[in-house]
C-alpha cells in the first residue's frame, strides 16, 4: 500500500505543490485546508490519490477529532507536512494589530502543535513516520517587522528538535525546513495585499513552491535511518543581512 501523507495548507503555495509531487511519486495525500473549492480542483486534478479535507488548523476540536474521522483506509497518516501558515503585515511591534499576532501564533504554532499531538501516537505504534514541518529563515533572521511571525518560526525549529529528542529509536523522523525568498504562492499576498507583495519578488530569482516540493521529496526519500534535522534554503540572490544601524538622533 502506497505511503499517505497528510499536507496541511495544500490549497496554495508549497502545500499544493508538495501535494502534485508526492502524487506524482505515488504516494496518497490528504490534502487540507480551509477553501474547500481549491480542494477540490486539487482532487479533480490528481484523481483519486488525493483525499480533500476542509480543516482549519486552529480549530481544536476538529483537529483532536481527525484521526478517528478519516475514511478507514486513510488513517494510517506516515508523513505529516505542518505547513499550513501565514505572516501578516511588517508592522513594527510597537504599532501591531494585537489580532494580526494571535492569528499567527494559533496557526503556525497552535496550530502546527495540535496536528502534531494528535497525529503523532499513530506513527510510534505503527513504528514509522516522518513528521516535516515548514519553519522559515526568519527563525534565524530577525528583520524589522518579522517580530512575531520570526517568533513562530523559532517556536517550529525549537519544537522540531525537541521532538527530534523525544523520538530517538521510534522510527518516526523529523525535521525543520527553513526556506528563505519563495514566489508561486500566495504568502506575500496574505502579508502585504496584492499590490505590495509583486515588489517583494521584483527584479529576482527567487526560489518556487516546486523547488521547496523538491526539497521535501528529497528528505522524506532518504533511507529509514537518515534524518534531516533543520535545513535552511535560500536563493542565490539572497543572504542573512548585517544587523542594523541607526545613524544620527
Ligand atoms: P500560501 O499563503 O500560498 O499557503 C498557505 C496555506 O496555508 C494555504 O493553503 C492556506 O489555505 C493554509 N492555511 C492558512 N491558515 C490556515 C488554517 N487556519 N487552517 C488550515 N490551513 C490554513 O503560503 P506558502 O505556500 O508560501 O506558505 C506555506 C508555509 O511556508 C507557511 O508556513 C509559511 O510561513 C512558510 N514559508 C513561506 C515562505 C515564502 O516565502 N513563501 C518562506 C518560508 C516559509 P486556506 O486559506 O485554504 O486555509
Ligand atoms: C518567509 C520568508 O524572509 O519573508 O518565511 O521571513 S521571510
Amino acid at each position: 500500500m502506497a505511503d499517505i501523507a497528510l499536507v496541511t495548507g495544500a490549497s496554495s503555495g508549497f502545500g499544493a505543490a508538495i501535494a502534485r509531487r508526492f502524487v506524482g511519486e505515488g504516494r496518497r495525500v490528504i490534502a487540507a485546508a480551509r477553501r474547500a473549492e481549491r480542494l477540490a480542483a486539487l482532487a479533480e486534478e490528481l484523481g483519486p490519490a488525493l483525499l480533500p479535507l476542509t480543516l482549519d488548523v486552529t480549530d481544536a476540536a476538529a483537529v483532536s477529532a481527525l484521526p478517528g474521522s478519516l475514511p478507514q483506509d486513510w488513517r494510517d497518516v506516515a508523513i505529516l507536512v505542518n505547513n499550513a501558515g501565514l505572516a501578516l503585515g511588517l508592522a513594527p511591534a510597537q504599532s501591531s494589530v494585537l489580532a494580526d499576532w494571535e492569528r499567527m501564533v494559533a496557526t503556525n504554532v497552535t496550530g502546527l502543535m495540535r496536528m502534531t499531538h494528535a497525529l503523532l501516537p499513530g506513527m510510534v505504534a505503527r513504528g514509522r513516520g516522518h513528521v516535516v514541518n515548514l519553519g522559515s529563515v526568519a527563525a534565524n533572521y530577525a528583520y524589522p517587522g518579522g517580530n512575531i511571525y520570526g517568533a513562530t518560526k523559532a517556536f517550529v525549529q525549537q519544537f522540531t528538535l525537541g521532538l527530534k529528542a523525544d523520538l530517538i529509536g521510534t522510527g518516526v523522523r523529523v525535521t525543520d525546513i527553513q526556506p528563505g525568498l519563495v514566489s508561486g504562492s500566495e504568502f506575500s499576498e496574505v502579508r502585504l495585499g496584492a499590490e505590495k507583495a509583486a515588489a517583494v519578488y521584483a527584479d529576482t530569482v527567487p526560489m518556487t513552491a516546486e523547488d521547496i516540493a523538491e526539497a521535501v521529496s528529497w528528505i522524506v526519500g532518504l533511507p529509514p535511518h537518515m534524518n534531516v534535522n533543520r535545513i535552511e534554503l535560500m536563493p542565490d540572490v539572497q543572504g542573512p543581512a548585517a544587523p542594523n544601524v541607526k545613524r544620527g538622533r
